[in-house]
C-alpha cells in the first residue's frame, strides 16, 4: 500500500534554535516498510503545504499518517486532514504521536470525520496492524487504535528498540536539520522512556514509566549509518545506566565512529555517573542540556524533580570541569513579576552556561494538567508551545511578554552575541565553506521571531479549534495509572 507520513511545520522555537529530523516518524516508516508498504515521508518543517498537495497528487497515497508530538501543531494537522479528505475522499487518514495520544477523543471530534482513526502510543507495532485492518469493521479493536466508534486496548510496547532503525533515507534535504552550531545534525535514540515522574512532564506518562535500551551493537550500528558529522540524542535522560553508555561507547570506538554529540540528562544523573560522561567527552560529546527547571528548593519540589539545588549546582560544576558546553532550562511562571525576571537575568548572566527560559504550560497527559488550580486563559492549541502564557499572568499580559522577551534577549545575546560569535568564528567559517548556513542564519532571526507584539498578537488570533479543558481535579493527586498511555511493561496487550 502507498503510505505518506507527514510531520507538521516548525513551532516558534524551531524557527530559530534548531530543526531536527522526525525520528519517530522515520521509525514508524521503517516498521511499515518491513510490512511491505511503499512509504514516503514529508517533513513540513522543511517543505510547504503546496509540496504536500503535490505529493498527494503525484504519489496518490492510499493512506496518510500525520505526526502530532506537539499540541501546538493540532490546528494545522486538523486543517490538513480536512483538506486531504476533500481532495482525496477515499484516502485513509490517521494521526499519532505524543500529544495526539492524550487527546484522541477531542481530535476525532474536531476532525468531524476527516480523521479515520488515531494511534495512541508508540507507532511501530500499531501502524502496520492498523493498515492491515483498513476496511475491517473491527478496526476499533486493534490495540492502540482509537476511532469514532471505539478504542482498542492499550498499544503494545516495542520491546526491541533495535528492530526498526530510522528510515533516514526517506527524509529529503537533510542538510536543513541542525541544532545550534551542530549544523548539519542527525538524531538518534539509545533509550526510550523515563523512570522519574516530574509533575509537568508527560514523557513518563506516555511510556507507562517504562525504560528501554537499544543494544550497544544496535545503537552503534545506527550511528555508523548516519552520514552527518553531528548527532542529537533524543533520549529523555541520557546515561541513567552508566554501563549502557560505556558499552555503546566501546562499540563506537571499535567501529572508529567519530562524531560530535548533543544530549539531554538530569543533574543528579550527571553527578552520579560522572565517569561515563567524561568517557563520552572523549568520544565527541560536546553539548548537553540539563533540565534545571528552578533555582530554589520550593520550585524543584513543585515540579517534583526529586533533586536538590545543591545537586543542580554540583552538576554544573562537573560539566564545567569536564569541558562541556551546557544549556539549562528555567521554567518561567506566568505569576512572575519584574523582580523575579530580574533575579533570573542576574543569575543567568553570572554563570557560563546557555540559559533558556520557557513558560510554565500545563499539558494534557501531565499531572499538572489535572492539578493546576489556576484556570487556563486560552484554549488555543497554538499557544501551548511553552513560549506563550496560557495561565493568568500577574503582570498585564503585554508586560509579561516584555519581561520574558527582554530576559530571553539578554540570555540570547550572551551566547549568540558578537563576542560569543568571535569564539565560534572558526566553526562558522568551516560551515560556510561546506555551504551550511542554518546556524549562521539563526543568528539574525532572533529578534524577528521573539517580540512581545508577535506573542500578544498570537493571543488575538481567531480560534478555530478549542481545546477541551481538564475535567477533573482529583485529590490529593492523580495516580500514574490514570495518566498512562502505555501501561507499565508486561501489562500491555
Ligand atoms: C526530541 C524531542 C524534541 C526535538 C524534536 C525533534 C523532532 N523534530 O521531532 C526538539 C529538541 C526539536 C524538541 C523541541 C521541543 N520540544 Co520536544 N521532545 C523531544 C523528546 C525528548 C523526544 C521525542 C523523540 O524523538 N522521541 C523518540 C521517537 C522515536 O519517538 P516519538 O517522536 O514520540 O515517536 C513515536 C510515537 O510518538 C509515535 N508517533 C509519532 N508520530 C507518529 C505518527 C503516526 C502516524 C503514528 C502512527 C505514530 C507516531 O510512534 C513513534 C515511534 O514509537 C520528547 C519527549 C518524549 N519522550 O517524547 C519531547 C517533547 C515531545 N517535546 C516537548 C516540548 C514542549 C518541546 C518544545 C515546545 C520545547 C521548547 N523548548 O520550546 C520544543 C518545540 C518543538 C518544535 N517542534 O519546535 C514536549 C511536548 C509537549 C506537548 N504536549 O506538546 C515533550 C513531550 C517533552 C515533555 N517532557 O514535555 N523536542
Ligand atoms: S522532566 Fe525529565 S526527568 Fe522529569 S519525568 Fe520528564 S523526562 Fe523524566
Amino acid at each position: 500500500m502507498r503510505v505518506l507520513l507527514v510531520h507538521p511545520s516548525p513551532l516558534m522555537y524551531s524557527e530559530v534554535y534548531l530543526k531536527l529530523e522526525p525520528l519517530g516518524l522515520e521509525r514508524v516508516a521503517q516498521a511499515l516498510r518491513a510490512a511491505g508498504h511503499d512509504v514516503r515521508l514529508l517533513d513540513l518543517q522543511i517543505f510547504g503545504h503546496r509540496d504536500y498537495v503535490r505529493e498527494l497528487d503525484t504519489f496518490r497515497p492510499r493512506a496518510v499518517g500525520f505526526s502530532l508530538n506537539y499540541l501546538a501543531n493540532v490546528p494545522e494537522v486538523l486543517d490538513l486532514a480536512v483538506a486531504t479528505r476533500s481532495r482525496r475522499p477515499d484516502t485513509f487518514i490517521f494521526a499519532g504521536g505524543h500529544s495526539a495520544s492524550f487527546i484522541t477523543g477531542e481530535l476525532l471530534e474536531h476532525a468531524g470525520g476527516a480523521l479515520d482513526c488515531l494511534v495512541r502510543g508508540e507507532g511501530e507495532i500499531t501502524a502496520p496492524r492498523l493498515l492491515e485492518a483498513i476496511g475491517d469493521p473491527r478496526l476499533d479493536t486493534v490495540p492502540g487504535v482509537v476511532t469514532r466508534t471505539g478504542a482498542g486496548p492499550a498499544a503494545t510496547l516495542l520491546e526491541d528498540l533495535d528492530r526498526f532503525p530510522p528510515a533516514r533515507d526517506l527524509t529529503r534535504h537533510r542538510r536543513r536539520y541542525f541544532i545550534g552550531v551542530l549544523d548539519p545534525c542527525a538524531s538518534a535514540e539509545f533509550t526510550r522512556g523515563c523512570p522519574w515522574d516530574c509533575s509537568f512532564c508527560s514523557a513518563w506518562t506516555f511510556y507507562g514509566r517504562s525504560y528501554r535500551k537499544a543494544s550497544a551493537e544496535g545503537a552503534a550500528e545506527d550511528l555508523a549509518r548516519i552520514a552527518e558529522p553531528n548527532v542529537f540524542l533524543v533520549d529523555d535522560v541520557a546515561f541513567i545506566h552508566p554501563e549502557h553508555g560505556f558499552a555503546i561507547g566501546r562499540e563506537i570506538e571499535r567501529r572508529g565512529i567519530r562524531k560530535e554529540y548533543y544530549l539531554e540528562t538530569r543533574c543528579d544523573v550527571l553527578v552520579r555517573n560522572r565517569e561515563v560522561f567524561a568517557y563520552w567527552r572523549r568520544l565527541g560529546l560536546l553539548y548537553m542540556f540539563l533540565g534545571l527547571e528552578a533555582l530554589d528548593e520550593e520550585g524543584l519540589k513543585l515540579h517534583r524533580k526529586r533533586v536538590t539545588p545543591g545537586e543542580n549546582f554540583q552538576a554544573l560544576e562537573i560539566a564545567r570541569e569536564l569541558g562541556f558546553t551546557v544549556a539549562v532550562n528555567i521554567i518561567a511562571d506566568p505569576d512572575w513579576d519584574e523582580r523575579r525576571f530580574a533575579i533570573v537575568r542576574e543569575w543567568a548572566l553570572s554563570v557560563p552556561e546557555i540559559v533558556h527560559l520557557t513558560v510554565n504550560t500545563p499539558y494534557p497527559g501531565t499531572e499538572s494538567w489535572l492539578t493546576e488550580s489556576r484556570r487556563l486563559t486560552s484554549l488555543d492549541y497554538r499557544l501551548f508551545d511553552v513560549q506563550h502564557a496560557v495561565l493568568p499572568t500577574r503582570l498585564p499580559l503585554r508586560a509579561f511578554y516584555e519581561e520574558l522577551v527582554k530576559t530571553q534577549g539578554v540570555l540570547n545575546r550572551k551566547h549568540l552575541g558578537l563576542a560569543a560569535l568571535r569564539g565560534a568564528a572558526g566553526i562558522v567559517a568551516r560551515q560556510l565553506m561546506r555551504g551550511q548556513t542554518n546556524f549562521v542564519r539563526s543568528l539574525w532571526k532572533w529578534s524577528s521571531v521573539y517580540h512581545p507584539d508577535r506573542q500578544c498578537g498570537d493571543h488575538a488570533r481567531p480560534v478555530k479549534y478549542s481545546m477541551k479543558p481538564p475535567a477533573i481535579v482529583p485529590s490529593p493527586r492523580p495516580q500514574g495509572r490514570q495518566l498512562y498511555v502505555h501501561q507499565p511493561m508486561g501489562r500491555s496487550a
